[in-house]
């Protein structure tokens, strides 16, 4: 009987716990005013690599980190399967470098070796869209060989594939994921990394930001929710006990 009492003790002490929102948002890159236009060598895996280092913020993590792409072609033959694009994330301390996979030559399958042949790049990436970059016309038109109008638009899942540009596939494992990327401290410097893998057709770089969402805290509501859940099943345990 004595025992009885401590569930009720536990949801009081959770209820009255403080509750903090430390929600914040970090955004940086090269957009809006900074926004560049810089050449992405043709057929040039080297390619292009732009770096941004930021420092001064209280680690909050987790992040949803979601990145806006934007990629202009520069007439015919500047396809969209050409271009390898990545973001990567070294650490203040230089102790550790994350990566994910945004775009890995969009299309390309044993059917489609060059990708998709449209002509640029105007997207956001997260983690959470209904659809994977690598395979969009599919998405939007229920076929591969259907091209767009113009650049691509809207909100894709990041491509994730890590296999080697000159051999990805629609079915190559998909392994990395940009909230990866916002598991630890904002601080350090970001490097977005676009290569175009195939001779013909240039593109430019204009605009990349990566922004990175605070995930709220329990809110008091559900603290208490979840102190009466743990109550509750308490209580039938003992009953079976009993
Ligand atoms: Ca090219």
């Amino acid at each position: 009987m004595k025992m009885k009492f401590l569930p009720l003790l536990l949801v009081v002490v959770t209820y009255s716990a403080p509750v903090r929102a430390a929600v914040s948002l970090v955004e940086f890159g090269e957009y809006g005013a900074s926004a560049i236009s810089a050449a992405i060598p043709d057929n040039n895996a080297s390619g292009l690599a732009r770096s941004v280092t930021v420092s001064g913020y209280e680690l909050k993590a987790p992040y949803v980190v979601t990145v806006s792409l934007k990629i202009l072609g520069t007439g015919l033959g500047a396809y969209n399967g050409d271009y390898y694009v990545d973001l990567r994330h070294l650490s203040a301390d230089g102790s550790m470098t994350q990566l994910a996979v945004l775009v890995n030559r969009v299309g390309r399958s044993a059917d489609l070796p060059n990708g998709y042949s449209d002509n640029g790049f105007d997207v956001t990436l997260a983690d959470s869209a209904d659809d994977d970059i690598h395979n969009y016309r599919f998405a939007l038109s229920g076929g591969h060989n259907n091209p767009i109008t113009g650049a691509l638009t809207g909100t894709w899942q990041p491509d994730g594939r890590t296999a080697d540009p000159f051999q990805v596939l629609d079915t190559s494992m998909r392994i990395t994921t940009l909230n990866g990327l916002g598991l630890g401290s904002p601080n350090g410097t970001w490097t977005l990394f676009v290569s175009d893998q195939q001779a013909g057709g240039m593109g430019q770089l204009v605009e990349w930001k990566v922004s990175m969402q605070g995930v709220p805290e329990p809110s008091s509501a559900s603290l208490l929710i979840a102190g009466m859940g743990g109550l509750l099943s308490w209580y039938r345990r003992r009953k079976k006990a009993d």
